[in-house]
């Protein structure tokens, strides 16, 4: 039997199912041939590697539509189609291997020309939907691994636990916690695929983290040594978790966001024993019906029972009132596409949200429930959670770096200390753009009590950009950023695959910077502790477990949402 098939048949069926057009169609009858072992192989590069700005649906988000009506070069040769260019397997291997000066990043050091070859061909046959995840699919793929009346009464063990580090090591699945105090590493645990981000209870003893293949594992610090005490999935593909951390409601409840099927499920904060799902697909800000509106960041309210829900591809922000969760209220409020990661102002009263392909920042005020501003920023604004602090001239302003700009733009935000009255006519404004050296940014920071701003540039194509951050003096932000060279202060051999400086985060008392020398997976790598005030390394901590560090999240700041 010939093994080399086009995947028609399987494709044909799902789009039968799906009531796909007669466009699509005819796109996959004329795509390139694959055996079934290279569509496997594209299927899980795919998702590892693509479908974060893709779209598992390859309708496109942050990155561009790979639906076949335009991967796929015309069978008559003609590669213009309405102005748009049609592209093929040799044009596509080029940009897989090479990138693009659009944002996408090279992958001829990450995967092989095989492999490049393979993904080619892969995103010109018709995309396939993947299974639904309902609510009895998480019930069977929950484990409490130990009760909550196992669990200790109080804290075991003498660690300051408000200091310890919650570290994604991103490519072995595993999550380092870290005593901030001594810089030991105190427990590594097995988490997710490729584990995302961590949030910590209200109360600052469970850490919950999810990895990309939407397995939550909860993490109880409580114990001599931490403990998952239990995991649930959320689906195929999720990238956000957050607890309820409003009063009276203190470790009650978990809320995490998928990428796919897109929709978010609400479970006990202590037991993850799922309580409800909920669909995030809709109509899009301009209108439009999207099957795929993932969810992007998700954060908790400190002044109502309530989530900011960001839906990436619709452009809507849900405030969802966990106060009745069988008669769940929602606020729907318009902002823009493609809603991504973001943070609180200083107030905590305005969540920040960039709207990543709009080059906007959308602020949502969570008093009155409305959006209260929508704000123009340089090319594809990067917060993480973004940094608040005192400008000088222009009084409390919010931080975001850009992806595909060389600056940190600081928007005012509104305060109402009577001290900062003053500063009313620049709510809302970008009221200055710092310079760096490049485009790239992801990861901002500051603490109240520094008086610098730590910005990154992991995605920076120059090495000496991507291994290095900028730190900006708070009190002269007229003066130029001073060069931090993090991979040269690890002090670990120079490698082929770059070493990116990724994720500043500051220690609880806001007297230390830590950051991650993100290397290759097979690469021993480190985190830097840098002093605050000096500049100057403090530590570097590396292990043959360090592979891949990327995220750090210190328990006290981010149970309180400082940065
Ligand atoms: Fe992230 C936050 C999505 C790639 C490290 N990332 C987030 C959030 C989202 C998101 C929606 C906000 C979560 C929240 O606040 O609830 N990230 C995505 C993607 O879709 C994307 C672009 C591609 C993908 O396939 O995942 C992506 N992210 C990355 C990385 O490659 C990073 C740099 C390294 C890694 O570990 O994978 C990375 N993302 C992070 C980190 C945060 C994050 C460290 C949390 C920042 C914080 O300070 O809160």
């Amino acid at each position: 039997m010939n093994t080399r098939i086009a995947v028609t048949g399987v494709v044909m069926g799902l789009m039968a199912a799906l009531g796909t057009t007669a466009q699509a169609q005819q796109a996959a009858e004329q795509a390139p041939a694959m055996t079934p072992a290279e569509i496997e192989t594209g299927r899980k590069i795919y998702f590892e590697r693509c479908a974060g700005c893709h779209g598992v649906l390859r309708k496109g988000a942050t990155g561009k539509n790979l639906e076949p009506h335009w991967t796929k070069k015309a069978a008559d040769g003609n590669v213009q189609e309405g102005g748009t260019l049609k592209l093929g397997s040799s044009r596509l291997a080029k940009i897989i291997a090479l990138g693009t000066e659009g944002g996408m990043v090279n992958y001829d050091d990450i995967l092989s020309e095989a492999e490049i070859d393979i993904m080619a061909r892969y995103i010109q046959q018709a995309p396939q939907s993947p299974p639904e995840f309902s609510l009895k699919d998480m019930l069977a793929s929950w484990k409490l691994i130990v009760p909550v009346e196992q669990r200790p009464t109080r804290q075991m063990s003498s660690i300051n636990l408000k200091n310890v580090f919650a570290v994604t090591l991103r490519d072995t699945g595993k999550l380092a916690l870290i005593d901030g105090d001594t810089k030991q590493i105190w427990q590594i645990l097995d988490t997710g695929y490729a584990v995302h981000i961590s949030r910590l209870s209200a109360s600052g003893r469970y850490v919950y983290t999810v990895g990309r293949d939407g397995l939550v594992t909860l993490i109880d610090l409580w114990f001599e040594k931490p403990q998952t005490v239990a995991s649930i999935k959320l689906g195929a593909d999720a990238r956000s978790v957050d607890t309820s951390k409003f009063k009276g409601y203190e470790d009650k409840y978990l809320i995490g966001g998928s990428y796919w099927p897109p929709q978010f499920s609400i479970m006990e904060g202590d037991t993850l024993k799922p309580l409800k799902v909920v669909s995030t697909r809709g109509i899009t800000v301009d209108g439009e019906y999207h099957p795929e509106p993932r969810v992007a960041s998700i954060v908790s309210s400190h002044i109502k029972p309530e989530w900011v829900v960001n839906i990436k591809e619709t452009g809507q922000i849900l405030l969802v009132d966990y106060s009745d969760i069988r008669n769940l209220k929602t606020t729907t409020i318009e902002s823009a596409k493609f809603l991504h990661d973001g943070g609180w102002d200083a107030s905590k009263r305005y969540f920040l949200v960039a709207a990543n392909a709009s080059h906007k920042v959308a602020a949502v005020d969570t008093r009155t429930g409305k959006l209260a501003a929508l704000v123009d920023t340089k090319k594809i604004p990067h917060p993480g959670r973004g940094a608040n602090f005192v400008h000088p001239q222009f009084g409390p302003v919010w931080a975001t770096g850009h992806l595909g700009d060389a600056v940190v733009s600081l928007i005012a935000t509104p305060s109402e200390k009577r001290e900062h009255a003053r500063y009313r006519e620049y709510n809302w404004k970008v009221v200055q753009e710092l310079p760096m050296p490049g485009g790239g940014n992801l990861f901002v920071k500051t603490h109240p009590k520094s008086r610098h701003l730590w910005a990154d540039l992991p995605m920076n194509p120059e090495r000496e950009n991507a291994e290095a951050v900028y730190v900006f003096d708070l009190t002269d932000l007229s003066k130029p950023a001073v060069k931090v060279n993090v991979a040269r202060d690890a002090g670990l051999p120079e490698t082929k695959a770059l070493r990116r400086a990724v994720h500043p985060e500051f220690s609880a008392d806001g007297s230390e910077v830590w950051i991650s020398v993100w290397g290759g997976k097979t690469n021993q790598s480190a985190l830097v502790v840098y002093d605050d005030r000096t500049l100057q390394v403090k530590k570097v901590i590396t292990d043959p477990q360090m592979i891949t560090p990327t995220g750090k999240f210190n328990v006290w700041n981010t149970q309180h949402d400082i940065y």
